[in-house]
């Protein structure tokens, strides 16, 4: 039975949310006085580009697709590693309503029709790193690709079945570009989806989470109060663009005109350098980050006396490394948040100034959570735990093409279901102790355990596999394979993981190992028993 006698509400916001689309807010803030500054910088090349740069090739890719018959509601793929061009095709599809469904680049080929087969994107936008790969797939596999487009600024390109976003712009406008004036399609900023993202959610395979405009428009809402953090001048654009987290933090990044500081690929000393040179004030990391910087002996080489705060968030992080690196820093300053793919980003988040001990924080405004407990359904109130749900204005639209799975995650009374465990103290801080959803989180990476035992069944060594994650202080958590072989055939744990290893995108691979068992605890209709999988290996770790 479910019920709302104890339901937490954010605070009251400072303004309220418009009906504005993403497109037109960031071309009004492109548009006024653009004048040459610089809005992202390549920490390793030193290469820039302005915002006047990005307003005109916005405005001519948008005018660009267009002219060649796409629009309202086209899905467009965008798979790169952070560069500087990397939001131009997100920041032109915004302006003609349509849709963006970023897609990892580090993604294996059967990883990326998975994703691709969700939203049928007709175009991708890539970096000439997987434009190969994409290729080949037009060619040989998705009919449903129209186009490939390189974003590069490259002119070595010389391969088939591609163009380069500038030999697209200047074939399709014919010259008659570097216009600063495009009229940005109005629509119902609440029903138009903005982008497709790809989380597995509380069960099964990757879906695609169909986040709206005004979803994201929240987020910048959250941006302009000070009571969630300063709003430094300069923003480090280091987590991936593709991933909901880097995706709209540097989104947002850009409408408020910061200068952001861009590193391609995670790399240590390149990231502490960035730090140093640039002078960043403000840091928004996942765990491991937060694990490297507490512990890693390479940071004594820079100067971080230039951070004042960070925000963590996308996986737990435990209170005793929190401490370390505040004392290590020198700082008061390091918070937690905590956000899904299916409510956006962040919707719990430690206030500026707050002390908190191990909390990761309190509901943020638009917002409203609940505890439910899983039994029963009803509402908990202080220091009872249940499953964290929410509703308003930063909860997705649903799955996309997926009622099914929509309607598995929303409560009968529509609260989003998070699959997450935690409870609130007397003064609402909200505190994470587990997780009831299948979701396994390696450095802040979602891996489905689903994916995974799909394809190792596929082994023709293995009757039948369970996955589970298992705890790590560096990584948060690793994947481990319960596995119950064929009878009478020889396997080996390197057997298994090189199979799969072959087939999925690193983060995915069997870091935690493999443990043969003589069956997989089942409930009567044959689903998993993941906690006694869990158990077990609490009893084989205790034994070691
Ligand atoms: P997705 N503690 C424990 N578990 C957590 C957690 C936390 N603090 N945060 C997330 N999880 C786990 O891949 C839960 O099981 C994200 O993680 C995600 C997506 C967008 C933004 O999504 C949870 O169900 C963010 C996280 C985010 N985190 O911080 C900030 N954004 C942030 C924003 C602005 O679907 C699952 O991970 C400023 C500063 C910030 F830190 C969700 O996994």
């Amino acid at each position: 039975q479910e019920d709302n006698k104890y339901v937490i509400d954010g605070p009251a916001p400072l303004e309220p949310l418009r009906n504005l689309s993403l497109g037109k807010l960031i071309y009004d803030s492109l548009s006024a006085n653009s004048n040459n500054h610089e809005a992202m910088v390549d920490a390793e090349s030193g290469r820039s580009i302005s915002y006047q740069e990005i307003l005109t090739k916005t405005s001519d890719l948008a005018r660009s697709l267009v002219k060649n018959g796409y629009g309202y509601n086209t899905i467009i793929t965008v798979s790169s590693e952070n560069s500087l061009q990397f939001y131009i095709p997100v920041i032109s599809s915004l302006y003609i309503g349509a849709i963006v469904a970023p897609i990892n680049p580090n993604y294996t080929e059967e990883e990326m029709i998975h994703c691709l087969n969700i939203s049928k994107p007709k175009i991708i936008f890539c970096s000439k790193t997987v434009s190969a790969k994409y290729i080949h797939l037009k060619k040989n596999k998705l009919s449903y690709i129209e186009k490939i487009i390189t974003i590069d600024d490259v002119d070595d390109l010389h391969l088939q079945d591609s163009e380069t976003m500038e030999g697209f712009i200047s074939r399709s406008l014919l010259g008659n570009f570097k216009s600063k004036n495009f009229l940005v399609t109005e629509f119902d900023a609440d029903k138009q989806v903005a982008f497709i993202l790809c989380s597995s959610g509380t069960t099964g395979l990757p879906k695609g989470v169909m986040v709206s405009h005004s979803n994201v428009m929240v987020r910048y809402l959250h941006t302009l109060d000070s009571r969630y953090g300063l709003r430094a001048e300069k923003f480090l654009g280091f987590l991936p663009f593709f991933h909901g987290f880097g995706l709209i933090t540097n989104f947002v990044a850009l409408i408020l005109k910061q200068k952001i500081i861009v590193i391609g690929k995670f790399q240590e000393e390149l990231f502490l350098k960035t730090i140093q040179d640039h002078q960043i004030e403000s840091l928004w990391v996942v765990p491991p980050i937060v694990v490297f910087l507490a512990k890693s002996p390479l940071v004594e080489n820079y100067d971080l006396s230039s951070i004042k705060d960070i925000v963590c968030g996308a996986a737990p992080l435990s209170k005793d490394i929190e401490e370390s690196l505040k004392q290590r820093l020198n700082i008061d300053s390091v918070r937690q948040s905590y956000g899904l793919t299916e409510a956006t980003i962040a919707v719990i988040t430690v206030p500026k100034g707050v002390p908190n001990h191990g909390s990761c924080g309190q509901v943020h405004t638009y917002m409203t959570c609940k505890v439910r407990d899983v039994e029963s359904g009803k509402s908990l109130g202080p220091n009872q735990i249940g499953e964290l749900c929410f509703k308003g204005a930063m909860v997705m639209m649903g799955y996309y093409g997926n009622e099914e799975a929509t309607k598995r995650s929303f409560t009968s009374d529509g609260w989003l279901l998070s699959g997450d465990l935690g409870y609130y103290d007397e003064l609402k801080n909200f505190y994470i102790v587990g997780r009831i959803k299948e979701l396994i989180k390696y450095k802040g990476f979602q891996v489905a355990p689903a994916e995974l035992e799909a394809i190792l069944l596929k082994h023709p060594k293995i009757r039948d596999v369970g996955v589970v994650g298992i705890r790590d202080e560096k990584s948060g958590e690793l994947p481990l394979a319960f596995v119950v072989q064929e009878p009478n055939s020889y396997l080996t744990e390197e057997e298994i993981t090189h199979f799969l290893s072959k087939k999925v995108s690193s983060q995915k691979r069997l870091r935690g190992g493999v443990v043969f068992v003589k069956n997989i605890p089942k409930n009567p209709t044959g689903k998993i028993l993941r906690q006694e999988l869990k158990k077990m290996v609490i009893k084989l770790k205790s034994k070691l």
